[in-house]
């Protein structure tokens, strides 16, 4: 029944019918408090499938999928025409449409360093290549980068980023309209006096402006456009004619509109991929505004449309509301859209799921106060894993998968490299999954070595595989590994031209020696006095150090669990879906850290004494660490997320 509820009122959404000053507008560092916030998400549209098109040269008019092994990872728009989804076989793509071009995605092979399109890949054999996807997308964000030169941009996975066009659009506003720039001397407040009423916005190829009130208004239905056409050709304008609500945060998002559309040109133009983007005044609500309309499209989501565009929506299309916690407020509170649970007051909220539940709370009413940050290259780590269908039962079967995935990274690191060519992996990780539920891993220093090669790596990794796994002639018991990742960690910037190899033999001894002089020829160079006395790393903000997240590039590419330092367990959000790449999964995975920190400290208050199944304060960094489950925090809202 209705518990709990009181009536839903407009002011829920009060946060965002703010009233703009001269304060705001001249203030350089509001954050996300900031009323004249613009926040853009850009999406590739079939990103994969655009890839392979663009290498191939083909006609984009033509359907095209992207096939790993049996399964279809990408479809392009053409293809979805005919029906064609990601959940099917190829067989049945190929029976619904004939004519269907299919690639199967870039394998690699023992023996060879680079990923290659072969004829018959095999899983048995051959791993999964992403890197040509990967150096496209970086492609795009440079070209972000180049154009939105003041914009602060997030890479949020290998086909989005967040764009923050607060500043530009700020910058562009003052330009436009200089006599905002003084405060007027009648004015009754001095800088907290609001704004003048703004200009009227002409909308007509800004993109799609979401209506504020959908069922006054007729909307385009037509959803595909297609990528030949000029990117905003056939994009829609105003639809609102409600110009007496206009705001300065309107006039923001079109400013902030016009610059998404000459960027998504542009990209275009250069690299032949059509985007979808969505401007809103936060991320959370970017992302939703970005899959209005796709594909080769943009969604403009007013203030003003806030309310009606999210109460309607079945809550649970929410990603983060996606899982079990969705199912939960349905169940609880028998109700299936946002508008329904905006009714449930916060004390509500927090008595039945917690006091993070404010943040879901919030979340419903539009308000997300995460920032747009971009994630330095530096102390990122870099993982290749191969889940095997058929298990190594023998040691000896290792290296095969060493050598396979030692080759991933090397070409990885070496690409990053071309861009920092200082970095250096501090950390060789092997990871090796016994059965379903166990795991073990083992970790070495990494040697700083100028040349890193597929043999270096493969080296360093089958050390690990020989400590952590055996050989033939030494392992009694049976093995049964269906998994096998290997990564570096904490990448860290070895500064290369201020330094002499004797720095970076007092940090840190290399493993090898001669791997290590290769780089004192380029080192020597510009020698100076402070040379032995400085650290050879560039010191980095803390915020950066996240060596204890796994980032997947493989397969999932957001972070959804983290390596507990206290107890070395990886603690895992199991509700979001697996390619879900938006801050939110981000911000429930800080929920759910600091709730796993709270078990401790509540562990440690009850004076438990430590025993082997206990959570231990340190993991030495070289001892193989057999994760169990972690103890469950049955507390609050991480109740939702499964641990694992
Ligand atoms: P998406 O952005 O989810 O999808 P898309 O770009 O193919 O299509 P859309 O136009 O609807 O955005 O994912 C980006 C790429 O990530 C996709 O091209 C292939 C890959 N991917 C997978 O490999 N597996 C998955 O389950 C998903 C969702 C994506
Ligand atoms: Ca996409
Ligand atoms: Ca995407």
């Amino acid at each position: 029944m209705w518990k709990g509820k009181s009536k839903a009122i407009i002011s829920d959404f009060e946060d965002i019918h703010r009233i703009i000053t001269y304060r705001h507008l001249l203030s350089q560092n509001l954050g996300v408090k900031d009323p004249l916030r613009v926040v853009a998400l850009c999406d590739s549209d079939a990103f994969y499938a655009a890839c392979e098109q663009v290498r191939l040269g083909l006609d984009p008019a033509l359907p095209l999928v992207v096939q790993q092994w049996d399964s279809l990872i990408a479809v392009n728009y053409p293809a979805r025409k005919y029906g064609i989804t990601r959940m099917e076989k190829i067989s049945e793509a190929k029976r619904k449409c004939p004519e269907l071009v299919v690639v199967h995605v870039a394998t690699y092979k023992e023996g060879e360093a680079e990923p290659s399109y072969w004829e018959n890949p095999d899983t048995l054999t051959h791993k999964v290549s992403l890197d040509h996807y990967r150096r496209e997308s970086m492609k795009i964000i440079q070209m972000f980068k180049d154009g939105l030169p003041t914009a602060e941009i997030e890479k949020a996975s290998i086909d989005e980023a967040f764009i923050d066009f607060t500043r530009p659009v700020r910058d562009e506003i003052l330009k436009r309209y200089p006599y905002l720039a003084q405060v007027p001397p009648d004015a009754p407040n001095g800088l907290d006096s609001p704004l003048p009423p703004p200009p009227p916005i002409c909308w007509d190829n800004l993109g799609t402006v979401i209506p504020a009130h959908p069922n006054e208004e007729q909307l385009d239905g037509s959803s595909t456009t297609e990528p030949q056409e000029d990117v905003g050709a056939s994009e829609t304008g105003a639809v609102d004619g409600d110009d007496s609500s206009t705001t300065w945060h309107d006039v923001a998002l079109s400013v902030a509109a016009e610059f998404m559309m000459n960027v998504r040109h542009e990209v275009y133009a250069k690299l032949g991929y059509t985007l979808s983007a969505g401007i809103a005044r936060n991320k959370f609500l970017a992302k939703l505004t970005a899959s209005y309309k796709k594909p080769n499209n943009q969604s403009v989501l007013r203030d003003v449309a806030i309310p009606n565009y999210l109460t309607p929506m079945p809550f649970q299309k929410i990603r983060f509301l996606g899982g079990k916690l969705g199912k939960a407020l349905a169940q609880e509170y028998d109700v299936s859209t946002v508008g329904d649970l905006l009714t449930i007051s916060l004390d509500e909220m927090q008595r039945k799921f917690g006091e993070n539940s404010i943040w879901v709370y919030e979340i419903l009413r539009g308000i997300d106060r995460s920032e747009v940050k971009e994630k330095s290259a530096v102390n990122k780590s870099m993982l290749a894993s191969k889940n095997l269908l058929h298990p190594v039962t023998k040691p000896s079967q290792g290296h095969h998968w060493i050598r396979v995935l030692a080759a991933e990274l090397a070409l990885r690191l070496n690409e990053a490299r071309e861009n920092i060519p200082a970095l250096w992996p501090k950390t060789i990780v092997l990871h090796v999954r016994h059965g379903y539920d166990s795991s073990r891993s083992k970790q070495a220093a990494f040697p700083f070595t100028r040349n890193v090669t597929v043999d270096v790596i493969a080296a360093a990794g089958d050390k690990l595989w020989k400590e952590l796994v055996g050989t033939d002639s030494s392992r009694s018991t049976p093995i049964s590994i269906t998994s096998v990742q290997l990564s570096f960690t904490g990448i860290e910037l070895a500064e290369t031209g201020q330094r002499n190899i004797e720095g970076f033999l007092k940090a840190r001894p290399p493993v090898s020696g001669d791997q290590s002089s290769a780089a004192a020829g380029s080192t020597k160079r510009k020698r100076d006095e402070r040379e032995f006395s400085e650290p050879p790393f560039v010191q980095l903000a803390a915020e950066d150090v996240r060596e204890d997240v796994k980032v997947s590039e493989t397969s999932a590419r957001v972070e959804t669990s983290f390596v507990c330092k206290r107890c070395g367990k990886r603690v895992a959000l199991s509700d979001v879906d697996a390619s879900a790449e938006d801050a939110i999964a981000r911000d429930m995975l800080a929920a759910l850290r600091m709730e796993h920190e709270d078990f401790h400290f509540a562990q440690e208050l009850a004076g438990q004494s430590e025993d082997v199944s206990a959570p231990r304060k340190i993991r030495p960094s070289d001892t193989p660490v057999t994760k169990r489950k972690v103890p469950k925090v049955k507390e609050g809202i991480a109740r939702f997320f499964t641990q694992r």
